[in-house]
């Protein structure tokens, strides 16, 4: 028997998207996974769920996924790490569409309840030009300097939901991810995160013999990395939580990118020699999240630690590289969800 009525996650075919669905369909809810990838390019794809294809930058496609919905969790969006997001502008911020299309049908459909995945990447820059940086509080996006293309999309579609939420009273709750990371992702091919790209670049070392990396930087830029299943466990209470402003979803374990690889190369059991690349992508030169808002609202951080998530990172793409397979599980490989 399901629980509640119908939710919709876009962007289901994604990294975030397939945890969602998993989750969903775990606490028995009925789900509708949509995204604009064949299923079989899909990361986790679940038969129990009601999987379409849809793009929904198109109206009519957003009315079709919302149909039915009481809840839409928005996931959907073109987008990746620095490697993508810095090189694809205008391509990132083509996914308002999406949102504002999705934001339509939900309120045509009287949706009870609208999740909006926002990004850390609308802090202003200036506010992270140091490695040893203050922690990001929310009201930090403000005067607004986001990352240039993605940023200001994700700012935008913020203040899109707040006012779909004052105007026409459609409930909206919007989460800023940190660089969210885990198995069942990509990890290469260019859309790939850091903590992905680090985990591939060491096993690739190990698998080859041939110790050595490079690194993108000096490797002295800081981030905060979150464990996938924090992401899970936070984007659904603060779907169903009281917090109407947009909040911090990230951890708070602040570390640079030469000791994400000291981590990686203690897991793979290998040391490797760093090639820095000053020229390639580097984003912001340091960003934490400040949990004080999370802490005090749902009495709750992500708190798994950047050794327990990279191990499980690490060895599922170790796995991948070693036997050939795919990142992307598609309808055949994912596992059976039990209702
Ligand atoms: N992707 C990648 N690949 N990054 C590397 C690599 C590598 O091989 N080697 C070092 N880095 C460095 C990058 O130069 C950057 O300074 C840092 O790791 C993190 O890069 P990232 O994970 O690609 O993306 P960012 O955290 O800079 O930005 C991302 O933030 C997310 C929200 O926190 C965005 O790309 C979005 O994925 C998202 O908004």
């Amino acid at each position: 028997m399901e629980i509640g009525g119908l939710t919709l996650v876009t962007g289901a075919g994604g990294f975030i998207g397939g945890h969602l669905v998993a989750k969903l369909l775990q606490e028995r809810h009925a789900v509708r996974a949509v995204d604009v990838k064949p299923t079989s390019d899909w990361y986790q794809c679940f038969p129990h769920a009601d999987n379409r294809v849809l793009d929904l930058k198109e109206v009519e496609a957003c009315r079709e996924a919302v149909r039915g919905a009481a809840r839409v969790y928005h996931l959907a969006a073109d987008m990746g790490g620095m490697g993508f997001i810095e090189s694809n502008k205008a391509l990132c911020m083509l996914s308002v569409l999406t949102n504002t299309h999705a934001l339509l049908a939900a309120r045509e459909e009287g949706v009870e309840r609208y999740f909006y995945a926002s990004s850390a990447c609308v802090y202003a820059e200036d506010k992270q030009g140091e490695a040893d940086v203050r922690p990001l509080k929310e009201s930090d996006a403000y005067p607004a300097m986001p990352e240039d293309g993605y940023g200001w999309e994700k700012l935008f579609s913020e203040r899109m939901c707040r006012h779909f939420m004052e105007d026409f009273g459609l409930t909206t709750r919007v989460a800023r991810y940190h660089n969210v990371y885990g198995p069942n992702g990509t990890f290469r091919g260019g859309r790939e995160k850091a903590p992905a790209a680090i985990c591939r670049k060491v096993a690739h070392a190990k698998l080859s013999g041939q110790h050595e990396i490079e690194v993108w930087g000096d490797g002295e830029q800081t981030r905060s990395f979150t464990y996938i299943d924090d992401c899970i466990y936070g984007t659904m209470a603060i779907m169903e939580s009281d917090i109407a402003e947009p909040i911090n979803l990230g951890s708070s374990e602040l570390v640079t990118i030469n000791q994400l690889i000291d981590v990686v190369e203690e897991i793979a059991g290998i040391s490797v020699q760093r090639h820095y690349n000053p020229s390639a992508p580097k984003g912001v030169r340091g960003r934490n999240s400040d949990n004080t808002l999370i802490r005090q609202r749902l009495g709750w951080e992500p708190t798994t630690p950047l050794r327990v998530g990279m191990e499980k990172t690490y060895r599922w793409i170790y796995d991948r590289l070693s036997t050939g397979d795919a990142e992307i599980r598609g309808a055949s490989e994912a596992p059976a969800v039990s209702r």
